[in-house]
Parts: C-alpha cells; sequence; structure tokens
C-alpha cells in the first residue's frame, strides 16, 4: 500500500436514493452540484462522485446531463471528477456502460451484486469485465466499490482477468452499512482492509446513515482515506438534517487534521490515484 500522509476526501452530495422533496437541500440541479463542487473543495474535497438529476430531480443517466455535469463540475473546480456507474437500481447494464462517453476522470465499479435495501443492485461478472475493459481503454480511472467481503474477492478475479486499471493505481471504497450487504462496523472495516489484494495501493471507506461517524473515525485511524456526503448520510447529527454538504466535508476534514493526515490537494489525489489531467488533452 503506498504510504500517504494526507487524507483522500471524497464527496458524494446526492446520489440516486434520497427525494429531494424529503431533503431540498439535496443538491439535484446543475447549478447546486456546481455550487456544492466549489464549496467542497474549498473545505477539503479533492473527489467528488456524482449522480446526476433530471428536471424533476429524479436520477437519470441521460448522456447529455452527464456530459454537462462533468464539464461544469470541471470548469468550476480543480476536483477530480467520478461519476457513478451504478446509477440507481432501476438502470439498465447497457445504459451504465455509457456513463464513460461523457470522459469523466474516475468512475465508480461496484465488484458485485448485493442486496440494497428491498431491492438488489446488480452487478454481474461480465458487466464488471466490460465495465473495466472499457475503462482502460477509454483512460478512466475505475474507484472500486465494496459493499461485500465477496467483493474484495472479485476484486482479486478482477484484477487477474483484466490486470491493472489505466494509470496503474488501485483505488477501492468500502461501502458499508447498507442494509443487505457489509455492516457499517469496524469488524467488518478490518476484515475487508485484511483481505485486500496487495495490489491495492489506497482504499477509502464511507458508513451509510448512522455508520457514517464511526466508519469515518476507524478509517482515519487505520490509515485509509474518507468519503462523505448526502448519497450516504442526510443527518449531521441527532434531530438535525444535513444543510449542506460542505458541512460533512468540513467535519472530516477538521478530524483528518486533528490526526495529523490533512486533506490532500487536488494535484495529491491525481498522483495518488493516477489519475491524468484531462484538461490538457
Ligand atoms: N445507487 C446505488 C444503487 C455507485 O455509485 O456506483 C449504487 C451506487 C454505487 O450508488
Ligand atoms: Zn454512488
Amino acid at each position: 500500500m503506498t504510504s500517504v500522509h494526507g487524507t483522500l476526501i471524497t464527496v458524494a452530495p446526492t446520489g440516486a436514493e434520497t427525494a429531494k422533496a424529503d431533503l431540498p437541500a439535496l443538491p439535484t440541479t446543475l447549478e447546486e452540484l456546481v455550487e456544492t463542487a466549489s464549496r467542497c473543495e474549498a473545505a477539503g474535497a479533492s473527489v467528488i462522485h456524482i449522480h446526476v438529476r433530471d428536471r424533476d430531480h429524479r436520477p437519470t443517466l441521460d448522456a447529455a446531463l452527464l456530459r454537462e455535469a462533468v464539464v461544469a463540475v470541471r470548469e468550476a473546480s480543480d476536483l477530480v471528477v467520478q461519476l457513478s456507474t451504478g446509477g440507481s437500481v432501476h438502470d439498465p447494464l447497457a445504459a451504465r456502460l455509457k456513463v464513460l462517453d461523457a470522459d469523466p476522470d474516475s468512475c465508480s465499479l461496484t465488484c458485485g451484486s448485493t442486496n440494497f435495501g428491498d431491492d438488489v443492485f446488480l452487478n454481474p461478472w461480465g458487466f464488471m469485465v466490460d465495465l473495466y475493459r472499457l475503462a482502460q481503454e477509454r483512460r478512466i480511472v475505475p474507484e472500486f466499490e465494496l459493499f461485500d467481503l465477496g467483493h474484495v474477492h472479485a476484486l482479486r478475479r478482477l484484477i487477474d482477468t483484466c490486470g491493472l486499471p489505466f494509470g496503474g493505481k488501485v483505488h477501492v471504497d468500502f461501502v458499508t452499512g447498507v442494509p443487505g450487504a457489509m455492516p457499517g462496523t469496524i469488524q467488518a472495516l478490518c476484515a475487508g482492509v485484511a483481505m485486500l489484494p496487495p495490489e491495492v495501493t489506497s482504499w477509502s471507506a464511507t458508513g451509510i446513515g448512522r455508520a457514517h461517524l464511526p466508519i469515518l473515525a476507524a478509517a482515519l485511524a487505520a490509515g485509509g482515506h474518507l468519503r462523505v456526503g448526502m448519497e450516504d448520510n442526510t443527518v449531521f447529527a441527532r434531530g438535525r438534517p444535513v444543510e449542506h454538504n460542505a458541512e460533512l466535508v468540513e467535519r472530516a476534514a477538521s478530524l483528518a487534521v486533528l490526526m495529523q493526515r490533512p486533506p490532500l490537494t487536488t494535484g495529491q489525489a491525481r498522483e495518488l490515484l493516477g489519475i491524468e489531467d484531462r484538461r490538457t488533452r
């Protein structure tokens, strides 16, 4: 594992699960996304994990809206732009592959299917390989999403089958606390970290809902990086909804500073993840 003293902070501001009507502070328009990107960068984020919404604030994989989001966030910030290829549980696999046409710096790549609340988040082996190979071809760096310990094992098989990602680095993100997947506990996180293949160069973690703060603290203590945002957690403190994604980033950054692992700059994040600067292509 690469030894890095700072902390990579990814913000996942929107997701596909929460309705705007239930949480009006959720950034669902392009203007809100761009404003969120700027404020979160200033607060210490270096990567943004984007899901886009349509005019009715519903999750979409519309090609034009995805491209518009990539261009606008790139113009307004220096953040590493990562598009979700997970979309919502209702998105077809073919549409999820087309996400790469929007030319992001990075894309999520979930390493297996999982129960996801009352739904199933489908990631069959053939889809994972197709997505991985397409990302390699397009010089897009995948972030491997691990919802379960079986996904860590599948990552081993993926690397054996497809080789290393473009850029040569392997960054994974443990998504813990999804009902139906691995719990948001320190024990589960540590079991996952212990199973990581040696090719992994960095890892981050996020805890859904109540697991948010314990997993954040555990990841920092264990040398991991952080993902925060309203995709994963809509409550800032008991009885107090998140008002802006930036406050989650600010709190994570403060803890990282306290732990002597301050937030990485966007340049340091690109180096850590092996991401090329698309603005110079
Ligand atoms: N919305 C979930 C079904 C990803 O972004 O790649 C999938 C998800 C993972 O959020
Ligand atoms: Zn996502």
